[in-house]
């Protein structure tokens, strides 16, 4: 079996109860969230052995988090409870479209404590494929050299490495996150990005300048997702797509982890980038149809009949 490894923050989420601004939401469900653990959570339903690095705090949500990620599955071996920075948490507003925004409490994120010593040099045994995204990056400033031994490490030992950039305005500056994103550039193979994060990222609105963009990089793979309009990828020289699937949103939050869990479950079995594509797709499009961020994630059954359009029948 593959396995992924990951790194990154994760928070107790609380989810709106209603819909509209956060200042008249009285009632929340508590549950939990965050980029790179709602990716491993994804890859982990689909049958990939996901490992993800994170610290959590010593604290009643930090127990939450473990249980849920242990529970789930997760390779939760280089996960850590820290004293004194409690566990971050994060309050969402859905609107009526199911599009959703954050508001972080998480300025002393039990990630902070995390140093690149922690990264040692047998962490990637056995892994196949390194996910890092941008959220992690965001944290703080010596996340980058936590995630540039991580990166030299794969590198050395000729791991494929994914990236989304996960632009998060309300953690970093959009020129703090294009001036570290470039020095991770040249370590990506598959870079899983949104159509106008690319945009804000880059400045380039052409698909030539992107072509541009992914050859000046060496970017094996540059996945462009476009919500309901589908993803796209260019790769070898060339682009495919795939259409999205129509479903009734009502949590969105997530969707994109999900997508890029589906990705790399494709790229890992050698699907074609068709189908790897149309994979993503499902599995992207059935995390909106739950509330939470990660709940609406698939097992591999699931998404195969979404795909293949095949009801499973339950008594
Ligand atoms: O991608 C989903 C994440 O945005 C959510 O789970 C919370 O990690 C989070 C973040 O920092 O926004």
């Amino acid at each position: 079996n593959f396995q992924v490894l990951t790194i990154g923050d994760a928070m107790i989420t609380m989810n709106p109860v209603t819909t509209g601004p956060l200042r008249y939401v009285t009632h929340f469900e508590r549950k939990l969230g965050g980029a790179e653990l709602n990716f491993a959570i994804g890859c982990a339903r689909l049958g990939l052995n996901a490992k993800w690095v994170s610290r959590l705090g010593k604290d009643e949500f930090g127990r939450v988090i473990y249980n849920f990620a242990k529970g789930e599955g997760v390779d939760v071996s280089e996960v850590e409870f820290v004293e004194n920075h409690p566990t971050s948490v994060n309050f969402k507003e859905i609107s009526e479209s199911g599009a959703g925004k954050t508001f972080y409490y998480r300025h002393h994120s039990p990630i902070l404590t995390l140093k690149p010593s922690d990264i040692h040099d047998d962490i990637l045994s056995g892994v196949s494929l390194v996910h890092i995204t941008g959220v992690f990056l965001a944290i703080d400033d010596v996340n980058f050299s936590i995630a540039e031994r991580i990166l030299q490490l794969a590198k050395s030992k000729g791991i494929p490495v994914s990236f989304d950039p996960n632009i998060r305005l309300k953690l970093w500056t959009i020129e703090e996150a294009r001036e570290t994103y470039k020095k991770i550039f040249p370590y990506v193979n598959i870079l899983l990005t949104g159509l106008d994060e690319i945009r804000l990222i880059t400045g380039f609105d052409s698909t030539v300048d992107l072509e541009k963009f992914a050859k000046n990089y060496e970017i094996n793979s540059l996945v462009i997702k476009d919500g309901e309009k589908g993803s796209k990828v260019y790769q070898d020289g060339k682009w495919t797509e795939a259409k999205a699937f129509k479903v009734r949103a009502i949590d969105t939050v997530g969707a994109g982890d999900g997508f890029d869990a589906g990705f790399v479950y494709g790229y890992l079995h050698n699907y074609s980038l068709e189908e790897t594509l149309q994979f993503a797709n499902g599995v992207g499009a059935l995390v909106t149809t739950v509330s939470g961020d990660n709940e609406g994630l698939p097992y591999l059954e699931e998404v195969n009949a979404f795909i293949h359009n095949e009801n499973i029948v339950e008594r």
